[in-house]
């Protein structure tokens, strides 16, 4: 038997180059799962082409491939407001924006095909609801305040969700999640500015983020995943390196960092529990709408369906670049090769 290196580092065993007999849990080398564990003891990352178990290898893709397909369908409701931006300036940032949640979802789908992946048959999943997305993307986007909200309070959820990502045990995900984070962190900061801005503005206007806020707060919130004791995949996520926090330590970072920002804003938080708790050195808040969260999951929310939808129409509308974009690598192919 072939010593392994002793680091995760790439090129250590390529994928599928097991010999047969020799997978981990035979009697051969479960040097292999020995040396995964090993890599991840050692905070060192997993890369594509080192040894992970079946079942590390299907988290990591399901995990990617929901936030990619988040970051896609995370376009439409912001996407929906283009149009109607209220000045030149509000409108080219928020095609800026729009743009950066399509480069977020190519890095994260581009990390997905790492694994083994296809990209055809993840977006095939997504559009026959066999994969899922972010539950909040199923909101509707009522008024230009909707645009600012999102920006503070879902970039902002965002990021305290996938800083910790950046610490990840697979690298391409880790490192993909590096420049998204600079990205959000811009965009949580555009949101604010913009809220700032409409808050300065007429009654009418700080009505509009008031409404807004209390329509996003509590679907931000669910963001983050069930309960910790609702969870299936917390523990071996974190037993793994995946995940770094649990869905609650998450939320409640989220709301004690997002109170303050509320308070110098000027809008009230639409929960009438949230307080500070000196003992605990952290926000109380009321209970979350789990029913509502299921059922927005199962696709019982108030737009999944239109999303879905505008999703598998922008895919087949899109067929001829596809062919377009295959065909023109094929021409470079055979060039090379002649
Ligand atoms: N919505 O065991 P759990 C963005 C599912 S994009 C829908 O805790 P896990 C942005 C979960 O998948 C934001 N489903 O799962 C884009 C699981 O179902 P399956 C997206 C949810 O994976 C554009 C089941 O519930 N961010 O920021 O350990 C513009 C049980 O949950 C949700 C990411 O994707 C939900 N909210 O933890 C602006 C971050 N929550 O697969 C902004 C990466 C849970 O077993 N993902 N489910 O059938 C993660 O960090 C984790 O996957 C989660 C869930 C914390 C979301």
């Amino acid at each position: 038997m072939t010593a392994l290196p002793r680091t995760g580092l790439p090129g250590t065993v390529p994928a599928g180059t097991v010999p047969a007999g020799e997978e981990p849990g035979h009697d051969g080398p479960s040097d292999l799962h020995a040396h995964f564990d090993q890599t991840l003891d050692r905070e060192r990352r997993i890369e594509p082409r080192d040894w992970m178990p079946d079942a590390y290898r299907s988290t990591m893709i399901r995990q990617i491939a929901q936030h990619a397909h988040s970051e896609i369908i995370g376009m439409q409701p912001e996407g929906n407001w283009i149009t109607r931006a209220p000045s030149l300036r509000r409108k080219a940032i928020l095609i800026a924006k729009v743009q950066d949640e399509a480069g977020h979802g190519m890095y994260l789908y581009s990390a997905a095909e790492t694994l083994g992946a296809d990209r055809a048959d993840l977006t095939d999943k997504l559009v026959h609801g066999r994969q899922k997305y972010s539950s909040i993307f199923n909101y509707p986007t009522l008024t230009y305040a909707d645009v600012g909200v999102i920006g503070w309070l879902v970039d902002g959820a965002a990021i305290c969700n996938q800083v910790p990502l950046c610490r990840s045990s697979y690298g391409p995900y880790a490192r993909a999640m590096v420049r998204i984070c600079k990205e959000e962190s811009f965009h949580q900061r555009q949101g604010y500015e913009l809220l700032m801005t409409m808050m300065r503005g007429t009654a009418a206007q700080r009505a509009m983020v008031q409404d807004a806020t209390n329509r996003f707060w509590w679907p931000s919130l669910m963001m983050f995943g069930p309960p910790d004791d609702q969870s299936p995949n917390t523990a071996q996520s974190m037993a793994w390196g995946i995940k770094r926090h649990t869905n609650d330590e998450l939320r409640q970072r989220f709301v004690d960092m997002t109170v303050p920002q509320a308070e110098k804003l000027g809008v009230t938080l639409p929960d009438p529990d949230l307080r500070w708790n000196a003992q605990r050195e952290h926000c109380d808040f009321g209970s979350v709408d789990w029913a509502e969260f299921m059922a927005v999951v199962k696709g019982n929310g108030p737009c999944n369906a239109q999303r879905v939808a505008r999703r598998k129409a922008a895919h087949d509308e899109g067929a001829w670049v596809r062919e377009a974009a295959a065909a023109y690598a094929a021409k470079h192919a055979r060039r090379e090769a002649a």
